[in-house]
């Protein structure tokens, strides 16, 4: 891409200008006419609603950088994970599956040269998405620069995920897909000097260390081909790695880095699911980028357990929320959910098996078994006064008799639902998957529209109706459940009522659209970014509001997590943009949004 191109040997078969005017004067006028017209079109088709906006360069969809780079150095952590001796030693690896990665079938829709030709009505979305990025990027660099989070109240800095400049890195990605090529290499030098050892905590989450940091630098390597980022990823992913250095090789919650130097480290007696279990999309890419299967086969390990396991728990298909990792037990706890502290568990399945080309079978039986259990426990229709024909999902507890009880409880988390079935539904020939994936997405859209603010509040109750085919409304049944007067009907509680500028909605609506390639999504998500641009923003970029359930001024708290960078504003984009930016036969995208190359 950075190719110098004011070299003077051309190749031997160039001919100059001159040349093919003569040619192109042979040709007649009306055939001459034609060729204009369709080159024209066609590049208007492919480029042409790009607007010309200064931060773009000439790298296609992806922009392009106003100077041609060098390589970034990268400066070495001051511990190198890499050398330590692990205390309980892997003796043989599993490895990559081997094998050409198989033909899947397709994901995304098969948009015609007319949906390309209606992006371009899109491009001032596409801007006004843009626009808010910049804002906030921008007051990140002047009033926390290498800080994990920018306050938008107060413009400082926080450190809130060790203090490895979470926002920069989760950010990176988004700088380059949305053609902010200078922005990109000025913190891409800036990430090259990260020291993982200095750090002012005595641990670290491990989970969120991999999805936000490990897949940030993975994902933006792999649009970038920077080599520093992948550098920077092996330096963390073998700090990361320690944490399996216990002894059933099973990680903790808490990477703790003094017991992870001594071989002390433990696996926790109740962890919450998604922890452990989604780990693996980024421990897999690094891998596959790296050709060392210890990360893959450190993964493989815990895959291997929920295969184990998944028919002997209190919900069989399904895994608790809470696992016992330190004796692997799966079958004490009763409470199921694909929501908060388990949801990542449930959306790496299907995306596993993509990002291993279909060949590790087990994904696709954990998938099938799993949704087909949430199917029959935890999604339900919600009984609304316009009967209208969406889904939700709850959390099934099991009683000690082994009756399963849905308490009917709809959470912002659990939005991410949609993408879910409907890509797992394309990916294994379900299309009743892609169905209900629509109908859960469109119940997250209902809940956005139902709202004063036009945002869904964190966690609220609904009337389930007895089965998912819907009922009547019942008036009467609703007045005596509701619990406060500013809840819209079919609402009867909002225990948790603020936002936090979470993604999963659009990333469930943005998903729909380009798997169904349905307009009412990308209609949908645009409703969606005005009501949230209007309650969230601040002078210096956008904050979580403690009540979305509000008509007039929102109260703002002083928080901007980097999930707002790294995949609100990104599925924003992602979603007025060309469908072959980040086209979904192309790549995976992790649950914090960053999208990995899917091996051909
Ligand atoms: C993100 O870090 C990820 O999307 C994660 O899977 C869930 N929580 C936040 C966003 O809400």
């Amino acid at each position: 891409m950075f190719a110098d191109s004011s070299s003077s040997s051309y190749p031997s078969n160039y001919r100059s200008p001159r040349f093919w005017l003569r040619r192109m004067t042979r040709i007649p006028r009306p055939v001459r006419l034609l060729i204009f017209v369709v080159v024209v079109l066609l590049l208007y088709l492919d480029r042409g609603f790009v607007s010309p906006d200064a931060d773009r360069g000439g790298g296609g969809w992806t922009g392009g950088s106003s100077r041609s780079r060098a390589a970034i150095p990268m400066v070495k952590s001051s511990f190198a994970w890499s050398k330590l001796q692990h205390r309980y030693p892997v003796e043989s690896f599993t490895p990559l599956p081997t094998g050409k990665p198989r033909r899947l079938p397709r994901v995304q829709h098969k948009f015609t040269g007319r949906a390309r030709f209606e992006v371009s009505r899109l491009e001032s979305r596409r801007q006004e998405v843009r626009k808010v990025f910049k804002k906030c990027w921008g007051s990140y660099k002047k009033y926390a620069w290498m800080k994990d989070e920018l306050a938008p109240l107060s413009a400082k800095g926080k450190t809130t995920f060790g203090g490895w400049a979470a926002t920069m890195i989760d950010s990176l990605d988004t700088l380059w897909i949305m053609g902010l090529k200078d922005e990109f290499y000025e913190a891409v030098e800036a990430v090259a000097t990260i020291d993982w050892e200095d750090t002012p905590e005595t641990a670290c989450n491990i989970f969120e260390t991999t999805i936000r940091h490990l897949g940030g630098l993975l994902s933006a390597y792999d649009l970038s081909q920077e080599r520093v980022l992948l550098d920077k990823a092996i330096e963390l992913g073998d700090m990361l790695y320690a944490g399996f250095d216990t002894p059933n090789r099973m990680p903790p919650f808490w990477l703790d880095f003094k017991k992870a130097k001594s071989g002390g480290l433990v696996a926790e007696e109740h962890q919450p699911s998604a922890s452990p279990c989604s780990l693996s999309l980024e421990f897999t890419r690094l891998s596959q980028l790296t050709g060392d299967p210890k990360y893959y086969d450190a993964i493989a390990r815990i895959t291997d357990l929920l295969d184990k396991h998944q028919y002997d728990t209190m919900l069989p298909g399904m895994w608790p929320t809470f696992i016992n990792m330190r004796d692997l037990i799966f079958n004490q706890e009763r409470t199921f959910t694909i929501g908060a502290l388990a949801d990542s568990l449930y959306e790496y399945l299907p995306k596993m098996y993509e990002m291993l080309g279909g060949l590790e079978p087990v994904y696709e039986k954990l998938y099938k078994g799993s949704m087909e259990t949430i199917k029959e426990h935890i999604l339900f229709r919600p009984m609304l006064p316009d009967k209208a024909d969406v889904l939700f999902s709850g959390t099934a507890r099991v009683n000690h008799d082994g009756q399963v009880s849905l308490n009917p409880e709809g959470q912002h988390l659990s939005c991410f639902a949609g993408g879910m079935f409907a890509l797992g539904g394309r990916l294994f020939g379900l299309e009743d998957h892609v169905e209900i994936g629509a109908k859960l997405a469109k119940g997250c859209i209902y809940a956005y529209n139902a709202f004063p603010t036009g945002i869904m509040p964190e966690i609220f109750n609904m009337i389930p109706c007895d089965t998912l085919n819907g009922c009547e409304w019942d008036e009467e049944r609703w007045v005596k459940e509701v619990n406060s007067k500013k809840l819209p009907k079919g609402f009867v509680r909002a225990r948790d009522k603020f936002y936090l500028l979470r993604p999963e909605a659009i990333e469930s609506v943005f998903l729909l659209y380009r798997i169904t390639g349905r307009k009412e999504f990308q209609e949908a998500a645009w409703q969606m970014f005005q009501s949230i641009q209007k309650a969230t923003e601040t002078e210096y970029g956008n904050a979580g509001i403690d009540d979305v359930t509000v008509t007039g001024e929102t109260k703002k708290r002083d928080s901007m997590e980097s999930f707002w960078l790294a995949e609100t504003l990104k599925y924003f984009y992602l979603i007025f943009s060309p469908p072959d930016l980040i086209n979904l036969d192309e790549y995976v995208l992790n649950t914090e949004a960053h999208p990995f190359k899917r091996p051909k």
